[in-house]
C-alpha cells in the first residue's frame, strides 16, 4: 500500500489518464478523494491551498517528509511509474535512460499524446460532454 492520496475527478480526461498509468503498475492507492469539478469543488479554498492551479489530478506522497506535493497528469504518472513500477526493464512502463533509442521514441510518442491527439480530444471531450452538462446545471455560466 503506498502513502499516496489521490484527488481526482474520475470522470475528466485528466485524472483518466492517471487513473490509467496506476492501473498499469498495479499501484495500490492509499486515499482517494474525490473532487467533483461540476459543482467547482476544485475550486474551494481547501483545495486552492493543495493545489493553487486549482485542477485535477494531483497527489500528496506521504512517503517523504515533507510530503511531495506534484500536479500535471503526465508529470505525475512519469513518477508514479519511476518510483512504484517494476525494476524489470522489460516491464517497465518507462524507457531504459540508457538506451537514447528508446528514450527518443517514448519522446516523441509523448509529444504526439501532447501536441496532437490531447489539442483536439480534450476540446471534443469539453464541446460534447461537459460543456452541456455544466450548463445545464449552471446556465449563466460564461463558459464557450
Ligand atoms: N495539464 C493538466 C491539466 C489539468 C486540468 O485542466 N484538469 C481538468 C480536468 S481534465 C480540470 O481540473 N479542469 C477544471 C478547471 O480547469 O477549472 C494535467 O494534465 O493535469
Amino acid at each position: 500500500m503506498s502513502q499516496i492520496t489521490l484527488f481526482t475527478d474520475s470522470r475528466v480526461p485528466c485524472p483518466q489518464r492517471l487513473l490509467l498509468t496506476i492501473h498499469e503498475l498495479g499501484l495500490q492507492i492509499k486515499d482517494i478523494r474525490e473532487v467533483d469539478i461540476s459543482k467547482f469543488e476544485h475550486k474551494r479554498p481547501e483545495i486552492l491551498e493543495l493545489n493553487p492551479f486549482g485542477a485535477v489530478p494531483f497527489i500528496r506522497d506521504e512517503t517523504y517528509d515533507p510530503p511531495l506535493m506534484l500536479t500535471e497528469s503526465r508529470a505525475i504518472a512519469r513518477y508514479l511509474a519511476q518510483a512504484y513500477g517494476s525494476s524489470d526493464a522489460s516491464a517497465s512502463l518507462l524507457p531504459d535512460p540508457t538506451n537514447v533509442v528508446a528514450v527518443a521514441k517514448f519522446e516523441e510518442a509523448a509529444s504526439i499524446e501532447l501536441a496532437s491527439f490531447d489539442a483536439c480530444a480534450n476540446q471534443l471531450v469539453f464541446e460534447e460532454l461537459f460543456k452541456p452538462y455544466v450548463l445545464s446545471e449552471h446556465p449563466t455560466l460564461p463558459i464557450q
